[in-house]
């Protein structure tokens, strides 16, 4: 776990929570049954809860082997008894964790014997939440420890890694730091009249505003990649009946997803697949076959296809080079969507199907039966979502740092316009700095911490 780079996260009405440290508990592995099982107490009166549990409470950081007794005396489990004493802990309080045996009985039991000891069953994310009030990490690197729990993909977890060891937070403090300096600067010139300010001077102030306008854009490129990488994107595969959708759905899944018949008008509701594309989520929508149907069942299945092409973030749009033209209406697509046509059964006719490309939009030939022209069409996709490959890794961000950064890139720009007014860009930067300050939470409200809190999963 990191330790304290960062002020403690702060927030109003959050102070008394803080001090009353109320001891909770929970089991912080996995419903089922498995190998072990760890039930955590965090809080007050942890040392004397340990105690009654245990007969004596273990050296602090040893793994020491203890029998949980129940009240009574009565031997529930054998197993590892780890104590962590505040501030050197998960939490920043006294930390006790149970490993026992991972069985659903024994485990409820120690944890009823903890509930019966003076704690409270502990809410999702409130061992985090405790992390982040006690300063232990920030808010950001409180969002990774649930990023990294939830990663679908290596890519994810790493980035996720990165994020929770801190190095976002010291990209954001860096910019923050230099933002602060600039204002300083600027400050210093608002108490003199404008003909008094040294032209060098000035330039050298626009010089680190620049400056900072590139690193704030650097890290807001890598917070969107990050962001592709724990997004995904949708795509929707759209189209004429039989061309061959489903096929592709499954041949992309690489199992057999949707049902695939001759007949066409087969598919009559979505079907969803999400793949991993170099760790890059994309979320596929198999749809009905697009066409004027007097089926009542059919009909609706062409309607939510419909529905699925305006909300998704990407289209193919597959015919066959097999079979007679059957073209689909392209200008009920929502423009500005990425959109790609994909010729399918290429097996068949390999020469057929070539038409000219218009402006922007891109022509992939491919075969489902025989995966030919697969990979160009994994590679659109990667493309369609924004990935580029990188050679570092990236930062795990989500929506809510896209839009900090966002904000303190306008307010910097802001502060450019400004010009001579100093007061005036002085303002702005102070705004740029507040923004990104709710990143790493130094600047939060309650309402934000509970959003983010709430989805974690319980014990964590
Ligand atoms: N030779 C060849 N046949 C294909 C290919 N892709 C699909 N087919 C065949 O085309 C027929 C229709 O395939 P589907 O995947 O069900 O087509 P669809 O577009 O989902 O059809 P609807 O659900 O009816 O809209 C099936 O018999 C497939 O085996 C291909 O690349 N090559
Ligand atoms: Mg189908």
């Amino acid at each position: 776990m990191a330790h304290q780079p960062f002020p403690r996260g702060r927030s109003e009405g959050e102070s008394q929570a803080l001090s009353a440290g109320e001891p909770i508990a929970a089991i912080a592995t996995p419903a089922g049954r498995g190998g072990i099982g760890v039930v955590r107490i965090s809080g007050r009166g942890v040392r004397e809860m340990g105690a009654a549990l245990l007969g004596a409470l273990p050296s602090p950081r040893v793994a020491s082997l203890r029998d949980f007794r129940a009240a009574h005396g009565e031997l529930i489990d054998r197993g590892l008894a780890i104590f962590f004493p505040a501030p050197h802990s998960y939490t920043g309080e006294d930390v006790l964790e149970l490993q026992a045996h991972g069985g659903p009985m024994v485990l409820r039991q120690l944890l009823a014997r903890c509930v019966e000891a003076g704690a409270r069953l502990a809410e999702p994310g409130e061992f985090t939440r405790r992390a982040f009030l006690n300063g232990r990490i920030d808010l950001a690197q409180a969002e990774s420890v649930a990023d990294l729990i939830d990663a679908a993909s290596e890519e994810a977890a790493r980035s996720a890694a990165r994020s929770l060891a801190g190095e976002f937070s010291r990209r954001v403090h860096a910019i923050v730091a230099a933002m602060t300096e600039l204002r300083m600067h600027v400050e210093a010139c608002i108490d003199f009249p404008e003909e008094e300010i040294d032209p060098a001077d000035r330039a050298a102030l626009e010089a680190k505003r620049v400056a900072l306008a590139a690193s704030l854009e650097a890290i807001l490129d890598e917070a969107r990649q990050g962001a592709v990488l724990r997004e995904g994107l949708t795509v929707v595969l759209a189209g004429a009946p039989n061309v061959g959708k489903s096929s592709l759905l499954n041949r992309l899944a690489g199992e057999e997803v949707a049902i695939v018949t001759p007949v066409p008008g087969t598919t009559r509701d979505y079907v969803r697949a999400t793949i991993a594309v170099e760790g890059v989520p994309i979320h596929l929508i198999d749809t009905a076959g697009l066409r004027d149907t007097e089926d009542p069942v059919e009909r609706i299945g062409v309607e939510r296809a419909w529905q699925a092409i305006a909300s998704a973030g990407a289209a193919l749009v597959v015919e066959s080079a097999a079979d007679e033209a059957q073209p689909v209406d392209t200008h009920r697509f929502p423009a500005g969507v990425p959109r790609a046509r994909v010729v399918n059964k290429v097996d068949l006719a390999p020469g057929r199907g070539a038409q000219a490309v218009g402006p922007g939009e891109t022509e992939l030939r491919v075969s489902a039966k025989t995966g030919e022209g697969i990979a160009a069409l994994r590679a659109w996709l990667l493309d369609a979502a924004g990935w580029r490959p990188h050679g570092e890794g990236l930062f795990m961000a989500r929506q809510r740092h896209l839009d900090a950064l966002e904000d303190a890139k306008t307010h910097l720009a802001r502060a450019g316009e400004a010009r001579q007014a100093f007061d005036l860009m002085a303002e702005e930067l102070r705004l740029g700095q507040h923004s990104l300050a709710r990143i790493t939470g130094e600047v939060s409200a309650d309402d934000l911490l509970g959003a983010i809190f709430s989805r974690f999963c319980i014990g964590k």
